[in-house]
Protein backbone atom coordinates (compact mmCIF):
# COMPACT_ATOMS: atom_id res chain seq x y z
CA UNK A 1 0.00 0.00 0.00
CA UNK A 2 1.25 3.43 -0.98
CA UNK A 3 0.65 5.91 2.33
CA UNK A 4 -0.67 9.69 1.10
CA UNK A 5 -1.94 12.37 2.78
CA UNK A 6 -3.66 12.99 -0.84
CA UNK A 7 -5.48 9.58 0.14
CA UNK A 8 -7.48 11.03 2.60
CA UNK A 9 -7.60 14.81 1.32
CA UNK A 10 -9.52 13.54 -1.34
CA UNK A 11 -11.18 10.19 -0.18
CA UNK A 12 -9.63 8.15 -2.88
CA UNK A 13 -7.43 4.59 -2.64
CA UNK A 14 -4.27 5.27 -5.27
CA UNK A 15 -2.30 8.92 -4.93
CA UNK A 16 -3.35 9.05 -8.71
CA UNK A 17 -4.55 12.51 -11.00
CA UNK A 18 -6.30 11.70 -14.27
CA UNK A 19 -5.34 14.86 -16.00
CA UNK A 20 -8.32 17.19 -17.04
CA UNK A 21 -7.59 17.32 -20.59
CA UNK A 22 -9.48 19.59 -22.80
CA UNK A 23 -11.90 17.71 -25.04
CA UNK A 24 -10.70 14.58 -23.94
CA UNK A 25 -11.51 14.26 -19.96
CA UNK A 26 -15.16 13.46 -20.25
CA UNK A 27 -17.04 11.95 -17.65
CA UNK A 28 -16.48 8.57 -19.26
CA UNK A 29 -12.88 8.69 -18.68
CA UNK A 30 -13.03 10.45 -15.17
CA UNK A 31 -15.69 8.22 -14.14
CA UNK A 32 -13.45 5.12 -14.89
CA UNK A 33 -10.57 6.30 -13.39
CA UNK A 34 -12.61 7.51 -9.90
CA UNK A 35 -14.07 4.18 -10.19
CA UNK A 36 -10.75 2.33 -10.09
CA UNK A 37 -9.84 4.24 -7.33
CA UNK A 38 -7.73 7.59 -8.78
CA UNK A 39 -8.92 10.83 -8.73
CA UNK A 40 -10.65 11.37 -12.47
CA UNK A 41 -10.86 14.82 -13.09
CA UNK A 42 -13.61 16.21 -15.90
CA UNK A 43 -11.79 18.88 -18.16
CA UNK A 44 -14.07 21.68 -18.77
CA UNK A 45 -11.74 23.62 -21.10
CA UNK A 46 -14.12 23.62 -24.36
CA UNK A 47 -17.56 22.85 -22.58
CA UNK A 48 -19.88 25.92 -21.58
CA UNK A 49 -22.22 26.05 -18.18
CA UNK A 50 -24.93 23.64 -19.22
CA UNK A 51 -22.62 21.05 -21.15
CA UNK A 52 -20.11 21.23 -18.22
CA UNK A 53 -23.16 20.29 -15.43
CA UNK A 54 -24.61 17.70 -17.66
CA UNK A 55 -21.11 15.19 -17.49
CA UNK A 56 -20.46 16.07 -14.08
CA UNK A 57 -24.49 14.86 -13.28
CA UNK A 58 -23.06 11.66 -15.75
CA UNK A 59 -20.68 11.23 -13.76
CA UNK A 60 -22.77 11.15 -10.68
CA UNK A 61 -24.80 8.59 -12.45
CA UNK A 62 -21.42 6.34 -13.61
CA UNK A 63 -19.58 6.59 -9.86
CA UNK A 64 -20.57 6.71 -6.35
CA UNK A 65 -16.42 7.59 -6.15
CA UNK A 66 -15.43 11.52 -5.55
CA UNK A 67 -13.80 13.32 -8.54
CA UNK A 68 -12.92 16.46 -9.84
CA UNK A 69 -13.26 19.21 -12.51
CA UNK A 70 -10.12 21.02 -14.32
CA UNK A 71 -10.69 25.03 -14.96
CA UNK A 72 -8.59 26.13 -17.52
CA UNK A 73 -8.07 29.77 -16.89
CA UNK A 74 -8.36 30.93 -20.26
CA UNK A 75 -11.44 29.36 -21.58
CA UNK A 76 -14.09 31.24 -22.94
CA UNK A 77 -16.56 29.95 -20.52
CA UNK A 78 -14.48 30.09 -17.39
CA UNK A 79 -16.86 32.57 -15.27
CA UNK A 80 -20.03 29.92 -16.17
CA UNK A 81 -17.62 26.69 -15.40
CA UNK A 82 -16.53 28.20 -11.51
CA UNK A 83 -20.21 29.02 -11.80
CA UNK A 84 -21.30 25.64 -12.20
CA UNK A 85 -18.75 23.66 -9.87
CA UNK A 86 -20.26 25.74 -6.93
CA UNK A 87 -23.60 25.21 -7.63
CA UNK A 88 -22.94 21.18 -8.54
CA UNK A 89 -20.65 21.00 -5.42
CA UNK A 90 -17.72 18.27 -6.70
CA UNK A 91 -14.63 17.49 -3.77
CA UNK A 92 -11.76 18.96 -5.80
CA UNK A 93 -10.46 21.47 -8.91
CA UNK A 94 -7.35 21.73 -10.35
CA UNK A 95 -6.62 24.82 -12.32
CA UNK A 96 -4.21 25.31 -15.44
CA UNK A 97 -2.58 27.76 -17.73
CA UNK A 98 -3.37 30.97 -14.48
CA UNK A 99 -4.20 31.71 -11.62
CA UNK A 100 -6.88 30.73 -9.45
CA UNK A 101 -6.68 33.43 -7.34
CA UNK A 102 -9.61 35.24 -7.61
CA UNK A 103 -12.07 32.38 -7.48
CA UNK A 104 -10.52 30.25 -4.82
CA UNK A 105 -12.53 32.13 -1.70
CA UNK A 106 -16.04 31.26 -3.46
CA UNK A 107 -14.69 27.47 -4.07
CA UNK A 108 -13.65 26.91 -0.78
CA UNK A 109 -16.59 28.46 0.76
CA UNK A 110 -18.31 25.82 -0.80
CA UNK A 111 -15.69 23.14 0.53
CA UNK A 112 -14.11 22.59 -2.85
CA UNK A 113 -10.13 21.59 -2.82
CA UNK A 114 -8.58 23.57 -4.71
CA UNK A 115 -5.62 21.88 -6.41
CA UNK A 116 -3.45 24.41 -8.97
CA UNK A 117 -1.16 22.93 -11.50
CA UNK A 118 1.84 25.03 -11.53
CA UNK A 119 4.36 25.61 -13.77
CA UNK A 120 7.28 27.31 -11.05
CA UNK A 121 7.99 27.98 -7.72
CA UNK A 122 6.63 31.66 -8.28
CA UNK A 123 3.21 30.26 -8.82
CA UNK A 124 3.26 27.57 -6.08
CA UNK A 125 4.54 29.65 -3.20
CA UNK A 126 1.51 32.55 -4.32
CA UNK A 127 -1.33 29.57 -4.83
CA UNK A 128 -0.08 28.51 -1.62
CA UNK A 129 -0.50 31.70 0.01
CA UNK A 130 -3.79 32.50 -2.03
CA UNK A 131 -5.21 29.77 -0.19
CA UNK A 132 -4.70 25.89 -2.37
CA UNK A 133 -5.09 22.51 -0.11
CA UNK A 134 -2.56 21.08 -2.55
CA UNK A 135 -0.69 21.61 -5.96
CA UNK A 136 0.38 19.55 -9.20
CA UNK A 137 4.06 20.74 -9.99
CA UNK A 138 4.00 19.62 -13.79
CA UNK A 139 7.17 19.53 -15.73
CA UNK A 140 7.66 20.56 -19.78
CA UNK A 141 7.48 17.22 -20.72
CA UNK A 142 4.02 16.99 -20.50
CA UNK A 143 1.45 17.26 -23.65
CA UNK A 144 -0.47 20.73 -23.97
CA UNK A 145 0.12 24.05 -21.85
CA UNK A 146 3.37 23.53 -21.21
CA UNK A 147 6.34 25.55 -18.30
CA UNK A 148 9.90 25.83 -19.07
CA UNK A 149 11.23 23.61 -16.49
CA UNK A 150 11.29 19.80 -16.26
CA UNK A 151 9.80 17.61 -13.27
CA UNK A 152 13.01 16.79 -12.40
CA UNK A 153 14.05 20.03 -11.51
CA UNK A 154 10.72 21.29 -10.58
CA UNK A 155 9.01 18.79 -8.20
CA UNK A 156 12.13 19.05 -5.18
CA UNK A 157 11.99 23.05 -5.81
CA UNK A 158 7.97 23.20 -5.69
CA UNK A 159 8.45 20.53 -2.73
CA UNK A 160 10.93 23.09 -0.22
CA UNK A 161 8.85 26.16 -1.55
CA UNK A 162 5.16 25.15 0.23
CA UNK A 163 4.05 23.42 2.98
CA UNK A 164 1.08 21.99 1.03
CA UNK A 165 1.13 18.33 -0.66
CA UNK A 166 2.73 18.49 -4.09
CA UNK A 167 2.03 15.86 -6.87
CA UNK A 168 4.06 15.04 -9.78
CA UNK A 169 2.96 15.75 -13.57
CA UNK A 170 5.00 15.70 -17.04
CA UNK A 171 6.80 12.74 -17.82
CA UNK A 172 5.25 9.92 -15.78
CA UNK A 173 3.28 6.83 -17.17
CA UNK A 174 4.88 3.69 -15.19
CA UNK A 175 5.07 2.74 -11.42
CA UNK A 176 8.83 3.60 -12.17
CA UNK A 177 7.69 7.18 -12.74
CA UNK A 178 5.59 7.38 -9.76
CA UNK A 179 8.31 6.06 -7.57
CA UNK A 180 10.54 8.55 -8.70
CA UNK A 181 7.96 11.00 -8.18
CA UNK A 182 8.03 9.69 -4.70
CA UNK A 183 11.71 10.66 -4.59
CA UNK A 184 11.51 13.81 -5.37
CA UNK A 185 9.24 14.80 -2.39
CA UNK A 186 5.92 14.26 -4.05
CA UNK A 187 2.87 12.48 -2.56
CA UNK A 188 1.28 11.58 -5.59
CA UNK A 189 1.23 11.89 -9.65
CA UNK A 190 -0.89 13.28 -12.63
CA UNK A 191 -1.38 11.42 -15.26
CA UNK A 192 -2.30 12.27 -18.85
CA UNK A 193 -0.78 10.79 -21.69
CA UNK A 194 -1.52 7.21 -19.77
CA UNK A 195 -4.90 7.43 -20.00
CA UNK A 196 -5.11 8.75 -23.47
CA UNK A 197 -4.87 5.44 -24.72
CA UNK A 198 -7.65 3.85 -21.67
CA UNK A 199 -10.01 1.58 -23.02
CA UNK A 200 -12.50 4.53 -21.61
CA UNK A 201 -10.86 7.52 -23.27
CA UNK A 202 -13.32 8.45 -26.26
CA UNK A 203 -10.77 10.44 -28.26
CA UNK A 204 -10.87 9.24 -31.96
CA UNK A 205 -9.25 6.03 -32.37
CA UNK A 206 -6.48 7.73 -35.08
CA UNK A 207 -5.47 9.87 -32.34
CA UNK A 208 -5.16 6.93 -30.02
CA UNK A 209 -2.82 4.60 -32.79
CA UNK A 210 -0.71 7.84 -33.15
CA UNK A 211 -0.13 7.80 -28.83
CA UNK A 212 0.37 4.21 -29.53
CA UNK A 213 3.14 4.68 -32.12
CA UNK A 214 4.96 7.71 -30.66
CA UNK A 215 8.11 7.51 -29.45
CA UNK A 216 10.68 9.38 -27.19
CA UNK A 217 11.52 12.30 -29.72
CA UNK A 218 8.01 12.42 -31.49
CA UNK A 219 6.82 15.41 -30.10
CA UNK A 220 6.96 19.06 -30.57
CA UNK A 221 6.39 22.28 -28.81
CA UNK A 222 4.96 25.32 -30.90
CA UNK A 223 4.07 28.76 -29.88
CA UNK A 224 7.20 29.00 -27.14
CA UNK A 225 7.87 32.34 -29.16
CA UNK A 226 4.67 34.10 -28.32
CA UNK A 227 4.02 32.38 -24.80
CA UNK A 228 1.62 29.71 -25.64
CA UNK A 229 4.01 26.95 -25.47
CA UNK A 230 1.88 23.69 -26.38
CA UNK A 231 3.60 20.21 -26.96
CA UNK A 232 1.71 18.09 -29.64
CA UNK A 233 2.93 15.23 -31.95
CA UNK A 234 4.58 15.92 -34.82
CA UNK A 235 2.83 16.09 -37.72
CA UNK A 236 2.58 18.31 -40.54
CA UNK A 237 0.25 20.76 -38.90
CA UNK A 238 2.73 21.22 -36.02
CA UNK A 239 6.04 20.95 -38.18
CA UNK A 240 5.36 24.08 -40.54
CA UNK A 241 4.20 26.03 -37.27
CA UNK A 242 7.19 25.61 -35.69
CA UNK A 243 9.36 26.67 -39.51
CA UNK A 244 6.40 29.54 -39.52
CA UNK A 245 7.23 30.34 -35.88
CA UNK A 246 11.25 29.77 -35.85
CA UNK A 247 11.30 32.17 -39.60
CA UNK A 248 9.56 35.22 -37.63
CA UNK A 249 5.73 34.73 -39.57
CA UNK A 250 3.20 36.97 -37.63
CA UNK A 251 1.70 35.63 -34.01
CA UNK A 252 -2.09 36.07 -35.57
CA UNK A 253 -1.47 33.89 -38.85
CA UNK A 254 0.40 31.26 -36.62
CA UNK A 255 -3.22 31.71 -33.93
CA UNK A 256 -5.63 31.17 -36.93
CA UNK A 257 -3.67 27.90 -38.40
CA UNK A 258 -4.70 26.19 -35.12
CA UNK A 259 -8.10 27.17 -34.51
CA UNK A 260 -10.27 24.76 -34.19
CA UNK A 261 -7.27 21.87 -34.47
CA UNK A 262 -7.83 20.26 -31.28
CA UNK A 263 -11.06 19.61 -31.75
CA UNK A 264 -10.08 17.71 -35.15
CA UNK A 265 -7.63 15.56 -33.69
CA UNK A 266 -9.56 14.30 -30.85
CA UNK A 267 -13.25 14.17 -32.71
CA UNK A 268 -12.61 13.68 -36.54
CA UNK A 269 -9.08 12.19 -35.66
CA UNK A 270 -7.18 14.79 -38.20
CA UNK A 271 -3.57 13.21 -37.68
CA UNK A 272 -2.53 15.41 -40.70
CA UNK A 273 -3.51 19.27 -39.25
CA UNK A 274 -4.99 18.17 -35.67
CA UNK A 275 -3.17 19.05 -32.80
CA UNK A 276 -2.73 15.86 -31.27
CA UNK A 277 -1.35 17.18 -27.37
CA UNK A 278 0.60 14.53 -25.90
CA UNK A 279 3.83 14.14 -23.51
CA UNK A 280 7.11 13.09 -24.33
CA UNK A 281 6.61 9.66 -22.19
CA UNK A 282 4.42 8.75 -24.81
CA UNK A 283 7.01 6.15 -25.88
CA UNK A 284 6.50 3.87 -23.07
CA UNK A 285 2.60 3.96 -23.68
CA UNK A 286 2.25 0.48 -25.76
CA UNK A 287 -1.08 -0.42 -25.06
CA UNK A 288 -4.87 0.01 -24.76
CA UNK A 289 -6.09 -1.26 -21.24
CA UNK A 290 -8.68 -0.49 -19.00
CA UNK A 291 -8.02 2.79 -17.10
CA UNK A 292 -8.62 0.54 -13.76
CA UNK A 293 -6.08 -1.81 -14.99
CA UNK A 294 -3.70 1.03 -15.59
CA UNK A 295 -4.05 2.73 -12.13
CA UNK A 296 -3.69 -0.76 -10.48
CA UNK A 297 -0.24 -1.50 -12.18
CA UNK A 298 1.04 1.31 -12.21
CA UNK A 299 0.82 1.52 -8.33
CA UNK A 300 2.10 -2.20 -7.82
CA UNK A 301 4.91 -1.36 -10.45
CA UNK A 302 5.63 1.94 -8.03
CA UNK A 303 5.47 -0.36 -4.66
CA UNK A 304 8.00 -2.66 -5.83
CA UNK A 305 10.01 -0.02 -7.31
CA UNK A 306 10.32 2.00 -3.66
CA UNK A 307 11.20 -1.69 -2.07
CA UNK A 308 13.85 -2.65 -4.55
CA UNK A 309 15.26 0.80 -4.01
CA UNK A 310 15.71 0.05 -0.73
CA UNK A 311 18.78 -2.68 -2.17
CA UNK A 312 20.44 -0.19 -3.96
CA UNK A 313 21.74 1.37 -0.30
CA UNK A 314 24.49 -0.93 1.42
CA UNK A 315 23.79 -0.91 4.95
O1 LIG B 1 -2.97 23.87 -18.46
C1 LIG B 1 -2.20 22.99 -18.72
N1 LIG B 1 -2.16 22.33 -19.89
C2 LIG B 1 -3.03 22.55 -20.94
S1 LIG B 1 -4.28 23.66 -20.95
C3 LIG B 1 -4.69 23.21 -22.51
S2 LIG B 1 -6.02 23.91 -23.35
C4 LIG B 1 -5.40 24.63 -24.71
N2 LIG B 1 -6.17 24.56 -25.76
C5 LIG B 1 -5.76 25.11 -26.91
C6 LIG B 1 -4.54 25.73 -27.01
C7 LIG B 1 -3.76 25.80 -25.92
C8 LIG B 1 -4.17 25.23 -24.74
C9 LIG B 1 -3.84 22.25 -22.93
N3 LIG B 1 -2.93 21.89 -22.03
N4 LIG B 1 -1.30 22.58 -17.80
C10 LIG B 1 -1.17 23.22 -16.56
C11 LIG B 1 -0.26 24.35 -16.67
N5 LIG B 1 -0.48 25.50 -16.14
N6 LIG B 1 0.91 24.39 -17.31
C12 LIG B 1 1.43 25.63 -17.15
C13 LIG B 1 0.52 26.33 -16.39
C14 LIG B 1 0.53 27.64 -15.90
C15 LIG B 1 0.97 28.71 -16.67
C16 LIG B 1 0.93 29.99 -16.15
C17 LIG B 1 0.07 27.87 -14.61
C18 LIG B 1 0.05 29.13 -14.11
C19 LIG B 1 0.49 30.17 -14.86
O2 LIG B 1 0.48 31.35 -14.25
C20 LIG B 1 0.37 32.52 -14.93
C21 LIG B 1 -0.14 33.49 -13.94
O3 LIG B 1 -1.09 34.20 -14.30
O4 LIG B 1 0.36 33.47 -12.82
Amino acid sequence: MIQSPILDLLGIRYPIFQGGMAWVSDAGLAAAVSEGGGFGIIGAMNMDGETLRKEIHRAHELTDKPFGVNLMLQSPHIEEAVQVVCEEGVRAVTTGAGSPAKYMERLRAKNIKVIPVVASVAQAKMLESAGASALVAEGMESGGHVGQTTTMALVPQVVDAVHIPVLAAGGIADGRGMAAAFMLGACGVQMGTRFLTATECSIHPDYKKAVLRAGDISTIVTGRRDGHAVRVIKNEMSRKYYQMEMHGADADELINMTVGSLRRAVKDGDTRTGSMMCGQIAGLVHDEKPAAEILRDVCSEAEKALLAGAQIVRA
